[in-house]
């Protein structure tokens, strides 16, 4: 038993220069625990809610009032518990908020504190957190999914689509996903300068995408394969995140870059056509978070074909997951912990996942920081999947590198998944 000793909270800055929330746990054995909330752009209307001190300072995205809330009322009622009861402490983080979407103490203040509960679990216990997480299962590394252009809510709309994405599905480990990756991305970086379309980067270290319409950057991205000098839909494959809540509800979709208006069936039926012309393998969100029988309907047009993933339309809720499965809605669920609002409830949806015969992706957010803790998430779960963003600033690089520690420091997991992807 190692009892938490003292609970730090403090605010500090994501990767976007907001405010976020940084909690540190110690026990009484002196390990250390960081846990770190990040922060989504483009965010399902049923995911737990940040506590943001709202006003004018910082655009009213502060943070102090959930930080003096882990100070005043979360650290005096953690004192003295066994660091290890995760799940004890995370029952006891919601019966404390009391609320049905966390929003009196905060989502962003319970996920960090839950996760810096579980580092410290793992510090106490000497061991990597996928490690502490895996206990004595066998588990593999995840397959990455990593952004090449960044659109939608992470690039002012500039395109509809949020993430153009590859999997280096010819890869047979994660450092070798990482070089073809690098590869590609370096290429599209290239591609946009020949065509006077380079712009910097959106939020998640995709290129900004200058295009005049979605399928331009779908053959750019294929371009960029090419000119990598690997086949597409072989070694390298597309996964996109249409991210539709953004553009659509009740039905009916508004595609921006194109001045057009598009019922659930008609943006099906152009995603259908992109599956023809593409090489693509995933599709995150095809439709709106509240556009059932669209997602019911998708599924079913690309059994066989594609993963199909809920994120907005899931938010990792494992009552969500069980619904959707009985509806046979998607085939792939997005874990992100802050989500769910604590590391309990993100396993619960993880594991309503799996038994489902779901594939699980765990997911980083468009606001994120140094903290590296997805990487064990997803490892340690044996998860399958990886969703970081891009290839280029740390806050991202710092996950894909400790996915490349985590595959060659002795005692490494059993292998890489790289036959991770669903599509029935
Ligand atoms: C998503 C994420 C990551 P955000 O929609 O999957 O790309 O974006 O964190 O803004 O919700
Ligand atoms: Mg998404």
């Amino acid at each position: 038993m190692s009892r938490i000793k003292q609970v730090h909270a403090r605010r500090i800055w994501d990767s976007r220069g907001r405010p976020t929330v940084e909690v540190d746990v110690i026990t009484e054995s002196g390990a250390l625990g960081r846990g770190i909330a990040p922060a989504g752009a483009s965010r399902g209307t049923r995911e737990a809610i940040e506590r943001r001190d709202g006003g004018t300072r910082f655009g009213g995205l502060d943070v102090m009032l959930a930080v003096r809330g882990i100070q005043t009322e979360i650290a005096p009622a953690l004192l003295g518990l066994d660091v290890i009861e995760q799940e004890k402490i995370d029952t006891l983080l919601i019966a404390l908020d009391g609320t049905a979407d966390k929003s009196r103490l905060g989502g962003n203040a319970l996920i960090a504190t839950s996760l810096a509960v579980l580092h410290a679990a793992a510090a106490d216990a000497h061991l990597p957190l996928w490690r502490y997480l895996a206990k004595d299962a066998v588990v593999q590394l995840p397959l990455p999914q990593i952004q090449i252009f960044g659109g939608g809510a992470h690039a002012d709309r500039r395109v509809d689509i949020q993430d153009f994405m590859v999997i280096a599905t010819g890869a047979r480990s994660f450092a070798q996903a990482m070089e073809m990756t690098a590869e590609v991305y370096r290429h599209a970086g290239l591609l946009m300068k020949q065509r006077g379309s380079s712009q910097g980067i959106a939020d998640e270290g995709g290129w900004w995408p200058a295009f005049k319409h979605n399928e331009e950057a779908l053959d750019v991205l294929v371009m960029s394969i090419e000119s990598a000098g690997f086949v597409p839909g072989q070694d390298v494959s597309i996964a996109l995140d249409i991210a539709a809540s953004e553009f659509g509800h009740g039905g009916r979709y508004t595609l921006g870059l194109e001045k057009k208006e598009l019922d659930s069936d008609a943006l099906i039926e152009k995603l259908l056509k992109w599956l023809d012309k593409y090489p693509i393998v995933s599709i995150e969100d095809p439709v709106a978070e509240d556009d059932r029988k669209g997602m019911i309907a998708f599924t079913k047009a690309v059994a066989g074909r594609v993963q199909v993933v809920g994120d907005d339309y899931l938010v990792t809720n494992a009552k969500l997951v069980q619904e959707a499965a009985q509806q046979k809605a998607c085939n792939a669920v997005l874990i992100k912990p802050n989500q769910a609002g604590t590391i309990t409830e993100t396993y619960a949806a993880l594991k309503a996942a799996q038994q489902a015969g779901y594939a699980t992706i765990v997911s980083a957010r468009s606001g994120e920081t140094e903290d590296v803790a997805i990487v064990h998430l997803a490892t340690g779960w044996n998860a399958g999947q990886l969703k970081v963003g891009s290839f280029a600033r740390s806050e991202r690089m710092a996950k894909w590198n400790e996915g490349i520690r985590v595959e060659t420091t002795e005692p490494h997991p059993a292998g890489y998944c790289w036959q991770a992807l669903k599509r029935d």
